[in-house]
Formats: structure tokens, C-alpha cells, sequence
């Protein structure tokens, strides 16, 4: 069987990285977009030097998507491009929306022109279900968004599945909950709770500002969905899917959980500062993955606690080595 290309863009973060892994072990052709930077570092994708392509392009340039597309004649891409950080979404509220919007309409539309027979995956969120008008959330919750974030995510939703309609294009959405690993940005709050546990184990700093700790998220490990992003373009029919664990926790668990990996009190060290807590809260977000189960034979297997843990020893050995 001829190789199989695929093209990512956002190989740079957490997930691409994975998922370029992931590719790789099943014998994929790799190929990713960077943005132009001032210094590469690439630090997530570092160890696949040599094994993974790279070529400039960036989501706001719709020729350079055409130009990449024409280039690497993917068999499969992963619109895995976009401003993730929800809080940034209140500070640069159009940035996100040119970005995680309007992008997923240029890549779409340069697959429609040059490269129509593609499989294509946008990466969605379970910010989508925001102020949560069900629970457990399913594909056929409706969306209610509380950040321009969320509202971004939403448009790029709509306009994958109406390309796929309008178009026929092999287009699916999976709207996926969070999801974390020891390569987690560090400002989004796991990594940055498991990062800063390493540092005041480790005598560096004393106490850790944080925001709402009530706030609940279904967090499941980053290596376990970027394969059902893979297993979704599989099938013979494009669909969307919810990929989450069904299960749900608060903050202060989160915390509660890291802070004992290594033999202190969270109570000691953590305090709400008012800075961290955002204009409009998602309060509730726990997503039923029974369609994932089901048809693409996906189930999550790093829980919670597993989780937590793995990103804290992680983070115990980076700090040691003065990394970050
Ligand atoms: P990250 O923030 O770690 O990575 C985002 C990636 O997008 C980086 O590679 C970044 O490049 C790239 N990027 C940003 N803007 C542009 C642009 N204009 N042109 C080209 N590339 C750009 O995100 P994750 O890996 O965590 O998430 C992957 C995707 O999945 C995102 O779309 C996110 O919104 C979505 N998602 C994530 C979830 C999660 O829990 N992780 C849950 C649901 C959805 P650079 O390195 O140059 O900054
Ligand atoms: P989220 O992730 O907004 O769900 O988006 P994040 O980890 O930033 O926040 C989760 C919850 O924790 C609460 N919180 C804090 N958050 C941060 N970042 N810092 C804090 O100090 C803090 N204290 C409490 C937040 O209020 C929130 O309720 C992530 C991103 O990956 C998105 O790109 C993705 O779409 C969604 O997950 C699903």
C-alpha cells in the first residue's frame, strides 16, 4: 500500500506533537505548517527532527495554505492551528476569531480548490457547550459559548460541517474536551498547578496564585485523543464525534491531588487571586463519548488521578534539570 501523507497544522503544540507520533508509528508521511518565528525552538517536536517535514505557512495566509496543500498532497489533515488560550480570547477577541475562525474557512477552502479528495479534521472544543444546556454533553447538545474563544470554535464547527454538506468534502469535526500532558502549555491550569507543585517541592518558590477552584472539566491525557482524531478520518463516512472521559473534577481536586504527589498541603501554599478568574465561567463540562465508543472502537485509558500524577513527576524531573 502506497504511504499515507498527512499535514498538520499546529505541530508545534502540545497535540500535534503527539499526533505526529502517533502518524509516524503507523508509517505516515509527516508533514507540518510552522509560523515564521524570530527563534525556532520547536521544543515538543525536537526529538523528530529528521523523521517529520516542516514547511512556513501560517492560517491567516489563505495562499500559503494552497501553496503547502499543492506542495505535500496530503492524504489527511489536522487543522490543529489556533489561539487556545481562552483568556486570551477577552484580551485579543479578534486575533482568536481571525485565527480559530476564519482559519478553518482558508484551510477549508484551500482544500476545496486544490486539494478536494483530502480528508480534513478540525479540531473543536467543548468550550462550544460553555453554559451547559444538558449534561452529559453529546454531539447533539446544542452550543452555548462563553468566551470568544468559544464563540470562535463554534463558527469553525458550523463551517466544517457545512462544507462537508455543501461540498461533499470528507470534512469531520471532533469536539473534544480537555486534554493535558507533561507537554501542556504552561499557562493553562494543570500544567501550571503540576510546574509550580514541582517548584515549591523543590524549595524555588512558596506559594501558587490561582483562579476559580470550583470551575469542573472532564481532563483526559493528550496521547489517548490525538488517536481518536486518527480514527475518526478512518471511517467510511465522515461524522463528528465528543471525545471525553465521562468523568468530571474540580480545581480544587486537581490541586488537592498534585500537591499530595508530593507530601504537601495545598491549603498552605495556594490562594485566589482575582486576576486568574475570567469574565464568564464554564461551570460544568462532562462529555459522554458512547458515539467514540462505538463506532470508532475509542475509550480513554489514563484517568484523572493517573494523569495529575504522571504530569507532576514529569514536571519533578524538568525542574531538577532546570528546565522548564
Ligand atoms: P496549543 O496551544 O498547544 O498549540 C496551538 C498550535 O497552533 C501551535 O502549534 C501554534 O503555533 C499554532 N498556531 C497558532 N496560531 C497559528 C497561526 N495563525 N498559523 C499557524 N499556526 C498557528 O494547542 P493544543 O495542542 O492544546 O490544541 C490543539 C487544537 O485543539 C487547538 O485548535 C485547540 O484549540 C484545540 N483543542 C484543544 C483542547 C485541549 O484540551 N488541548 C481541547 C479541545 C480543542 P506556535 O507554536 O507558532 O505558537
Ligand atoms: P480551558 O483550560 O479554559 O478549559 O481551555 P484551562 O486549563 O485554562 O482552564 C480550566 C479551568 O481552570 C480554571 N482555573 C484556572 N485556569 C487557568 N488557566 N489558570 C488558573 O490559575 C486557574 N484557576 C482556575 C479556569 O477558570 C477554567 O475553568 C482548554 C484549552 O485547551 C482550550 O483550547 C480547549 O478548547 C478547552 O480546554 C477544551
Amino acid at each position: 500500500m502506497a504511504t499515507k501523507r498527512a499535514l498538520i497544522t499546529g505541530i508545534t503544540g502540545q497535540d500535534g506533537s503527539y499526533l505526529a507520533e502517533l502518524l509516524l508509528s503507523k508509517g505516515y508521511e509527516v508533514h507540518g505548517m510552522v509560523r515564521r518565528s524570530s527563534e525556532e525552538k520547536f521544543e515538543r517536536i525536537q526529538h523528530l527532527h529528521g523523521k517529520i517535514q516542516l514547511h512556513q505557512g501560517d492560517l491567516l495566509d489563505q495562499f500559503s495554505l494552497a501553496a503547502l496543500l499543492n506542495l505535500t498532497k496530503p492524504d489527511e489533515v489536522y487543522n490543529l492551528a489556533a489561539q487556545s488560550f481562552v483568556p486570551t480570547s477577552w484580551n485579543q477577541p479578534v486575533l482568536t476569531g481571525e485565527f480559530t475562525a476564519l482559519g478553518v474557512t482558508k484551510m477549508l477552502e484551500a482544500i476545496r480548490h486544490t486539494r478536494p479528495e483530502a480528508r480534513f479534521y478540525q479540531a473543536s472544543s467543548s468550550e462550544m457547550f460553555g453554559k451547559v444546556l444538558e449534561v452529559p454533553q453529546t454531539e447533539d447538545t446544542p452550543f452555548y459559548p462563553r468566551s470568544p474563544y468559544g464563540v470562535a470554535k463554534a463558527y469553525g464547527h458550523h463551517i466544517t460541517v457545512n462544507y462537508r454538506e455543501s461540498f461533499n468534502l470528507f470534512a469531520v469535526s471532533g469536539i473534544l474536551f480537555n486534554h493535558e500532558s507533561p507537554r501542556r502549555g504552561l499557562e493553562f491550569v494543570t500544567r501550571k498547578v503540576t510546574y509550580n507543585v514541582a517548584r515549591i517541592k523543590l524549595g524555588l518558590q512558596e506559594k501558587l496564585p490561582m483562579g476559580n477552584l470550583d470551575a469542573k472539566r472532564d481532563w483526559g491525557f493528550a496521547g489517548d485523543y490525538v488517536d481518536a482524531m486518527w480514527r475518526m478520518l478512518q471511517q467510511p463516512q465522515a461524522e463528528d464525534y465528543v471525545v471525553a472521559t465521562n468523568e468530571t473534577h474540580t480545581v480544587r481536586e486537581l490541586v488537592e491531588i498534585a500537591f499530595a504527589r508530593v507530601g504537601l498541603d495545598w491549603e498552605k501554599h495556594v490562594f485566589i487571586d482575582p486576576a486568574f478568574v475570567r469574565p464568564a465561567e464554564v461551570d460544568l463540562l462532562i462529555g459522554d463519548p458512547a458515539k467514540a465508543k462505538t463506532k470508532l472502537g475509542w475509550e480513554p485509558k489514563v484517568r484523572f488521578k493517573e494523569l495529575v500524577e504522571m504530569m507532576v513527576d514529569a514536571d519533578l524531573e524538568r525542574v531538577k534539570a532546570g528546565q522548564r
